[in-house]
């Protein structure tokens, strides 16, 4: 950092990035577990998830006995960010097209490269399409039914390993999914109800995770967040995005790592090259409490569907008033919900901006130990920069020129 912290590269990089997720070892098994239960996520490494891993080229999937199945439900999309549209407005256009297509022509038409020896394929759609697989189960109750690796691909569910009986109980597991994209594709940031252990397996992931505190900043609309590009926000359209850089966390998965997805965290994916992936969602909390027609792992709570039926149901009876009462107990009403919700100390809306303990507690473990130096570091981007790097836990020695403005930014940096 430079004088007056005027080199943004720290700060640029952090509003890019965000905190690093933690990593653990299943070897730390009571670790896991533990940041499991406390809804944190994390980084799984040294999980044993079979030979997939370093088995599962595009050569070896185009030519493996999977290959002749039907692929249901390729989405095919003309855009790089697929977005899979978890139940937002009815009525909200699509921006892939759903094909069928043999799982082996999907495999050369998502790694076209490994196959530069063959005649290659015409787009479905137009050049530079880009293709994603979420597996779907199949047969007369597909519709009805959570896809299923065994059941879908049999011949590659040998080659894995799923995590049932270390992670949580057999009976708990709501579904495994086989996920493949084309290089260079990135999947829309969304949440899920369930727990959710995605498993790298060929390729490289950038995971990008934000907590459900974040709800109202990602612009949410159902589960999925109406900010189209992570990397390039339109501010001036979803200004309150800005305020995300600070909770989001993130990390980069290379195969065989996996990362824990809580319930109602927000996540997007990035995947530069061809990639697979296998995911786990399962039910950590009594299953009546799940929607049971969810076949994807994020439907709401039947319990949210009631509240909000009954709430939309109040809105238009305090629509009925005039202004100020419209205003004062529409306030009102929703203090009163918190409260009879048993969510304590929570004024208004205010818990919507609240940080989450778990965000934070893991940024603060990044720079614990380091001392960092900051100059200029009383005003602008150097108090800034100061801040960011406390609140990930280093010591910092703030250098100013000014000795009383200097111990003033101190005591604010202190708190
Ligand atoms: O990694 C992927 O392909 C998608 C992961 C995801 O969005 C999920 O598991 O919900």
């Amino acid at each position: 950092v430079g004088e007056g912290g005027r080199s943004c590269e720290l700060e640029g990089a952090s509003q890019e990035m965000g905190t690093e997720l933690p990593r653990i070892s299943m070897e730390r098994a009571e670790e896991v577990r533990a940041a499991i239960s406390r809804g944190e996520p994390f980084i799984l490494t040294g999980l044993r998830i079979g030979p997939c891993v370093g088995k599962w080229s595009p050569e070896y999937l185009r030519a493996a006995a999977a290959a002749k199945h039907l692929a249901a439900g390729v989405h095919v999309c003309p855009f790089k960010t697929v977005d899979l549209a978890g139940h937002r407005k009815a009525g909200t256009r699509k921006n892939f097209h759903f094909v069928e297509m043999p799982f082996g022509e999907f495999i050369q038409r998502c790694a076209p490269e490994a196959f530069a020896d063959m005649e290659p394929l015409a787009p479905v759609l137009e050049a530079g399409e880009r293709l994603y697989l979420r597996s779907v189960a199949t047969g007369p109750e597909a519709a009805r039914t959570p896809s299923h690796l065994e059941e879908v691909f049999p011949e590659l569910a040998a080659d894995v390993c799923l995590p049932h009986g270390v992670l949580y109980e057999e009976g708990e597991c709501h579904s495994s999914v086989l996920r493949v994209a084309s290089g260079d594709t990135e999947l829309w940031t969304h949440y899920d109800v369930m727990h959710n252990m995605l498993i790298q397996v060929t390729g490289t992931k950038r995971v990008t995770l934000w907590p459900p505190s974040e709800d109202a900043n990602l612009y949410t609309e159902g589960s999925s967040s109406r900010v189209p590009d992570i990397h390039a926000p339109d501010l001036a359209r979803f200004p309150r995005f800005a305020r995300t850089h600070s909770s989001r966390v993130t990390g980069l998965l290379a195969p065989g790592d996996a990362v824990f997805i809580p319930p109602l965290w927000f996540h997007h994916v990035a995947m530069p090259d061809f990639s697979v992936a296998v995911n786990v969602f399962w039910r950590h909390h009594p299953g009546a409490l799940y929607n049971p027609k969810d076949i994807y792992g994020n439907k709401d709570l039947p319990a949210f569907d009631a509240a909000s039926a009954a709430v939309s149901k109040l809105g238009q009876e305090l629509k009925k008033l005039p202004e100020p009462f419209r205003s004062f107990y529409a306030r009102r009403a929703a203090a009163q919900l918190l409260a009879s919700a048993g969510i304590c100390g929570c004024e208004e809306t205010r818990i919507a901006h609240a940080r989450v303990p778990a965000a934070a507690a893991a940024a603060k473990r990044l720079l614990s130990g380091r001392v960092c130096v900051v100059t200029g570091a009383n005003r602008g981007i150097g108090r800034e920069v100061a801040l960011a790097l406390a609140a990930r836990g280093g010591t910092v020695v703030m250098v100013c020129r000014d000795a009383q403005a200097g111990a003033r930014a101190a005591a604010a940096v202190s708190r």
